[in-house]
């Protein structure tokens, strides 16, 4: 114990680490007097953190299973990554690294997973920081990590049971990844500067973030039921954005996103990726996440949003609507011609067929339908391989995987990824038309138009499969369900 006569006050230049009676938490924060600290970690009953067993324990298992007999004879290391810097001392909201969750479930930063062969079965261990709770300082002092500041969360022992695997505490790693030196080692790099310093790296690092992508091509029935989910939530974002969109004309694109992002964080875990607003000729513009222009009676407004879900798998739609509930002539024959060729795209998705076969199939419509509307002159010669002409208005490819990531399974071998479509893939079908402001070889009338239909297609032994039904596509069915949205008496936000 201390005694209880008066401390002197802190000497601001001495070793801030080593003064008897003042501990210092940070820049710019007064030294916090020792007695307090100390006071600070007494008195406290225990936190119980919620849930018993995680959702996807069982098939986190399989996963981890899986990895572990296509890499044979290797030890995984996979970390989910740390906190990154917003500015100073705020950090972004973390999430964690996906082929890490994927294998764990865990969402918690800083942890690892490492998977050892084992002579029957392969041995998981989740590496855990210990908890920063009231049994130590850093509960007080640590404002980035103190459970005071920051909440409880699971640590060693919490953890192993609700993610249902051996866990061991992180500050234990760099000890135990030394005593597997001389056993080949493969991890996921760039996600966890410490990591990376202690693993050599090897060419199965490369195999094993491969490997990893192309385990999640195939989506599992829990996958398949939390995409669904995601859609679900996406939906009725989408059914906001509609209800509020007359209070978007005058006062612009980020009422949309902000009521689109609203829904997000009230259902889901978050959006999937910035919401793209794009009302009028900021359609044209393929990433115009600003959402900083006007909506004006008489635009269309381009929306590609999606909800990420609690277990982190994310919707990818997009739909274009007219803002004033009517689409023009002009924008109309743009509409029905990306309809159509998305229509084509969604009839492609069969298994056994190749990945590029939806876009094919689009951008065959898209090429003729830009012939009809005066734009190209010749259909054929423009798809031609050595020309491909139409790009200049269709700009992007129709198709890419969806999962944990928005652009999933991105480190998938390119003949794999593009390969045959498999029963169990996801991928998005959206084709576009692009017309910017003021491109001179477009007619007038089309000029500043935006259009993109986007849906999400299950490959199924049956065909496509289309999750985001849940939205109309076709134009009657957009203008008579905006009517309805928007019918007098009817809800206004449905939160
Ligand atoms: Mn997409």
């Amino acid at each position: 114990m201390r005694d209880d006569s008066p401390i002197a006050e802190p000497d601001v230049s001495a070793d801030r680490r080593t003064s008897e009676n003042w501990v210092w938490t940070g820049h710019h924060r007064p030294p916090v007097p020792r007695s307090l600290v100390d006071a600070m970690a007494l008195g406290w009953g225990p936190t119980p953190i919620e849930g018993a067993v995680h959702p996807a324990a069982t098939e986190c298992a399989e996963r981890r299973a899986r990895i572990a007999r296509a890499l044979p004879g290797l030890t995984l290391v996979v970390p989910t990554g740390q906190l990154k810097v917003r500015a100073n001392d705020t950090d972004y909201r973390f999430r964690p690294g996906t082929d890490f969750f994927y294998l764990s479930g865990c969402v918690e930063p800083d942890c690892v997973l490492l998977i050892a062969p084992g002579a029957a079965a392969p041995h998981a261990t989740l590496y855990v920081p210990e908890r920063r709770d009231s049994r130590g300082h850093a509960f007080f002092t640590d404002a980035r990590y103190g459970e005071l500041w920051v909440g409880p969360r699971r640590g060693v022992v919490e953890a192993a049971q609700y993610y249902a695997v051996r866990t061991a505490p992180r500050e234990d790693l760099a000890k135990d990844l030394a005593a597997l030196a001389g056993t080949t080692m493969a991890t996921v790099r760039g996600v966890d500067a410490d990591v990376d310093a202690l693993v050599e790296p090897s060419e199965y690092d490369e195999h094993l973030v491969v490997a990893l992508s192309e385990l999640r091509l195939v989506k599992d029935a829990f996958e398949l039921r939390q995409l669904e989910g995601a859609i679900a939530h996406t939906v009725r974002g989408f059914e906001d954005v509609v209800r509020a969109l007359p209070e978007a004309v005058g006062r612009g694109e980020r009422v949309i996103e902000g009521v689109f992002n609203l829904r997000a964080r009230v259902e889901g875990n978050d959006v999937g990726y910035d919401t793209i607003a794009a009302s009028g000729a900021n359609a044209t513009v393929l990433h115009w996440t600003r959402n900083s222009g006007q909506v004006r009676e008489g635009d269309l407004l381009l929306l590609d949003a999606g909800v990420e879900c609690h277990q982190l798998y994310t919707a990818d739609v997009t739909r274009t609507l007219p803002v004033n509930g009517v689409f023009s002539p002009a924008q109309r024959r743009v509409y029905e011609l990306v309809l159509a060729a998305q229509d084509a795209g969604i009839a492609a998705v069969q298994p056994g067929a190749s990945f590029s076969a939806p876009h094919d199939a689009a951008v065959s419509v898209l090429a003729h339908g830009l012939v009809a509307l005066g734009i190209l002159d010749d259909a054929e010669v423009a798809l031609r391989r050595d020309r491909q002409l139409h790009r200049r208005y269709t700009l992007h490819g129709v198709s890419h995987m969806l999962g944990l990531d928005v652009h999933d399974c991105a480190n998938a071998r390119d003949d794999v990824y593009r390969g045959e479509l498999r029963e169990g893939y996801v991928l998005t079908v959206e084709p576009g038309l692009y017309f910017q402001p003021n491109d001179l070889t477009v007619p007038e009338e089309y000029r500043g138009i935006g259009v993109r239909i986007e849906d999400d297609i299950q490959v199924t032994e049956n065909g496509p499969r289309n999750l985001s039904s849940g939205l109309p596509r076709r134009a009657d069915e957009i203008e008579s369900w905006m009517a309805d949205l928007w019918r007098l008496g009817a809800p206004r936000l449905g939160l």
